[in-house]
């Protein structure tokens, strides 16, 4: 580009998950200005504050721009400047070591949401590394959900309004009005058009208080109770889709008998919602057609969170819901894309690494052997592959702090961490914080795009490119949730030393033997990837695909399952071993765990420790989204910080008051494992019996250096959530983040004596 000239660049957004289009304006060079691409399907010209901020997150003096390299002790911040070449060269000598004195499976990697597209090209490196122990997020977001999904009907589902949108949608433990805005504006217009809302929220969220027709105000962790509640009012009053049952269905039956075990009022008593509500809303959600189940986080971790998804599966099924339009669709991976296999070779884990997996003993559907059988199921379906996450199957994500401190069942004596910031935002955080410490971690390697708690800890930071300086696809592959592909340009190069993640991966697989499998570029990457639908399209090269295409549907069709397989002559039907929707579970029963749904009480609340609750009456949630900031991230920028410069805990108005609690004013939340300081806000938003205190929380602005690590464990609520077994779901492993037990005082007790 010449001096002087402007330049329109099409990006995708990578603030969240959303990828809301963008366009940006350049200018010598220089972003300087960014706005919504007003005819992008999903935010039609409209972007968050987030996505604003990202100039500022592009030229931020803070930002880091060249490979580091500790010479003090970990955490002491004393650091030398390395080329990417050399420190590559010597972290590539080091895991080349500790292969060789204890195996490739002493090699771990942790992860968040995939950012940069971390997972994919994390788990082609490990694969052919050898080690299975790659860790991530997706074990208690979203990707554990997929699993059970997929386990249940063979496919995924997906919440599309499209041209066919539903007249009933129930939201369940979701926000989206803070933490899919893009999607929000969306449901906004289906509520403008009449369609009804069930939100299910113990808080009265933006999304309760804007969408809702019916708010079922549920006490915390007992979604499954509800769930099988309204299973069990469908089946007795006859609600279900007896057709679709009779043809589709496996284990019928056997559903009924389990539903017979949750009578509405049983169910109030463990929700503590009122039991007519109950009935009406489960009533609702099967008669009004057609209806649609958007899930949220909350569902997906902790003790129940493989029963709360069946449920949820479940209930779709029965109600003749699935793969119908307006209801919920069903997909698989993107068929025209070089997806699966040839890019991250999954397979070619050797056997014997393979059952080595951290946590394979207890968790398994989230580690191999679950993630096999899921495969074999839907291998004939998806053009012959299967399917594929980056995420799984992977290691249990406590076990590798837990094999570094206590090298068992075997040592773990690296960890590469990329796109995530588990001092802050694992479950446990201190133990993570004690094991990046351990002298028997030998190299510890994180990339990143600031320095944060986790990074100094690290021997080694890589400077990481933002999406404005990288080029950015979104499919199926890459995080093994869309079946369409979305293409973003990069808007400048990348600046400093700063470069996408794609070349830390490649350069260590380059160095480790690895040369087969492994492209020039990034961009070469993409244009493997999407070659058969670049090919179908007339499309020469992935910088044309990203200008002119930018995104990719495949046809909508519906009751796919009814379309006649020409090589058997018989209807295709489900991809599961038995063919049909598994309301009983083969999968789930072959590796030992109920085939069918149940409630447990989980391990900290008023009924399973009342002695407890004596001492810590109220019931703790942590992490409700709340705009502007992802997670840890976000809190330099100050055009956001700005929007929420303290972290805030939500206490009800009249509990407060019992508690000398003023508005405004910081309090502690203490658990019998730590405690952390908040603002309080009072509101009504929460149950009188609840706190809601946000995640996230770290001082970008205090001193770096341990043991402060910018105030990292002083209002961040994982100093008291739980990774022990007892806490997290057996199948998946998802570990929990609620509910709790806690008490709150006014901080001035605690730190001022009179
Ligand atoms: N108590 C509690 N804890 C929670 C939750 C909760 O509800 N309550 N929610 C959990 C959930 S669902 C999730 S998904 C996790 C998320 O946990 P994390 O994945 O740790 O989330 P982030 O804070 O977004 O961390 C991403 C880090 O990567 C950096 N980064 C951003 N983009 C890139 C990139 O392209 N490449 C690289 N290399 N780095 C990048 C950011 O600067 C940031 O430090 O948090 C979990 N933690
Ligand atoms: N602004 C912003 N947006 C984000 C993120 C972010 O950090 N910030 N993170 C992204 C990521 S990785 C994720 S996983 C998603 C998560 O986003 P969502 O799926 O929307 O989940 P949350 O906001 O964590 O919780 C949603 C609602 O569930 C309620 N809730 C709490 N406990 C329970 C319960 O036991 N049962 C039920 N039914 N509801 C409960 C909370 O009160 C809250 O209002 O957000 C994504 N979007
Ligand atoms: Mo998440």
């Amino acid at each position: 580009m010449l001096q002087g000239e402007d330049e329109l660049k099409r990006a995708i957004c990578f603030a969240c998950s959303s990828q809301a289009g963008v366009l940006a304006e350049v200018r010598n060079g220089r972003v300087v200005e960014l706005r919504g691409e007003p005819d992008h399907y999903l935010n039609k010209g409209w972007l968050c504050e987030r996505a604003y901020a990202f100039i500022e997150h592009l030229y931020h003096p803070e930002r880091l721009n060249y490979p580091l390299k500790r010479v003090g002790e970990r955490g002491e911040g004393r650091w030398e400047r390395i080329s990417w070449d050399k420190a590559l060269d010597e972290i590539a000598e080091k895991l080349r070591e500790i292969k060789e004195r204890y195996g490739a499976e002493a090699v771990a990697t942790t992860g968040g949401t995939g950012r940069g597209h971390q997972e994919t090209f994390k788990k082609r490196f490990m694969n052919l590394f050898g080690s299975p122990n790659t860790a991530n997020a997706g074990q208690w977001c979203a990707i554990n959900s997929y699993l059970v999904e997929t386990a249940v009907y063979g496919f995924l589902t997906r919440y599309k309004a499209g041209p066919h949108p539903a007249k009933c949608i129930v939201i369940w433990g979701q926000n989206p009005d803070q933490s899919r805005p893009c999607e929000f504006r969306r449901l906004m217009e289906l509520k403008k058009a009449g369609s009804k809302f069930i939100v299910i929220d113990p808080r009265r969220s933006e999304t309760v208080e804007k969408l809702a027709d019916r708010w079922l105000q549920i006490r915390p962790g007992t979604d499954a109770a509800l769930a099988l509640g309204w299973i069990n009012v469908i089946i007795e009053e006859e609600l279900y889709d007896r057709d679709f049952v009779e043809k589709w269905c496996f284990g019928f039956e056997r559903l009924k008998e389990r539903a017979r075990e949750y009578p509405p009022e049983k169910v109030s008593r463990i929700t503590w919602i009122p039991e007519r509500e109950i009935v009406e809303s489960a009533r609702m959600y099967a008669t009004v057609k057609p209806a649609s189940i958007r899930w949220g986080l909350r569902t997906d971790i902790g003790r129940n969170a493989t029963s709360n998804i069946h449920a949820k599966a479940i209930l779709r099924a029965i109600t003749g819901n699935l793969d119908v339009f307006g209801g919920d669709m069903l997909y698989g991976p993107c068929e025209k894309a070089n997806y699966g296999f040839p890019f991250e070779y999954t397979e070619l884990l050797p056997p014997q690494q393979r059952g080595k997996q951290l946590g394979a003993d207890r968790h398994k559907l989230w580690t191999w052997l679950g993630y096999q059988l899921i495969h074999d199921a839907t291998k004939s379906y998806w053009y012959g592959k299967g399917c594929v996450f980056s995420y799984a199957p992977a290691c249990h994500e406590p076990d590798v702090w837990r094999a570094i401190l206590t090298g068992k069942p075997y040592p773990v004596k690296a960890v590469i961490c990329g796109g995530n910031n588990p001092v802050v935002d694992y479950p446990n955080s201190r133990l993570v914080y004690k094991a990046l410490k351990s002298p028997n971690l030998e190299l510890f390697v994180v990339l990143e795009q600031w320095m944060t708690p986790t990074a100094m800890l690290a021997d080694y930071v890589f400077p990481v490119a933002n999406w404005l300086e990288m080029p950015v696809v979104h499919m199926s592959t890459l995080d093994g949730l869309t079946n369409f592909v979305a293409a973003g340009e990069k808007t400048v190069e990348p600046l400093y030393e700063r470069k996408p993640d794609y070349y830390f991966y490649q350069g260590l697989g380059l160095r480790l033997g690895q040369e087969k499998y492994w492209r020039k570029t990034l961009e070469e990457e993409w244009e493997y990837l999407l070659k058969p639908l670049m090919e179908e399209l007339g499309v020469k090269s992935y910088e044309e695909f990203a200008r002119k295409i930018r995104w990719w549907f495949p046809p909508l069709e519906e009751k796919k399952y009814e379309k006649v397989n020409p090589e058997t002559g018989k209807p295709r039907g489900f991809a599961t071993p038995t063919g049909k929707v598994e309301l009983y579970s083969t999968i789930l029963e072959k590796l030992g765990y109920d085939p069918l749904p149940h409630y447990e009480e989980p391990p900290e609340t008023p009924v399973s420790n009342p002695k407890l609750a004596e001492e810590y009456p109220l019931i703790l949630i942590t992490g409700a989204r709340f705009r502007p900031f992802h997670h840890s991230e976000h809190r330099q920028l100050s055009t956001l910080r700005r929007l929420w410069p303290e972290p805030t805990a939500e206490i009800h108005p009249d509990t407060a008051r019992r508690l000398g609690v003023k508005d405004g004013e910081w309090v502690i939340i203490e658990n019998p494992r730590g405690k952390i300081k908040h603002k309080a806000k009072l509101t009504t938003r929460v149950h009188p019996r609840m706190v809601s205190v946000q995640h996230g929380w770290w001082f970008p602005e205090e001193i770096p250096e341990d043991p402060v690590l910018f105030r990292a464990f002083e209002s961040n609520p994982n100093v008291f959530t739980s990774d022990e077994d007892e806490y997290c779901d057996p199948p998946t492993g998802a570990a929990a983040f609620q509910p709790y037990l806690c008490k709150v005082y006014p901080a001035r007790k605690y730190t001022l004596k009179p």
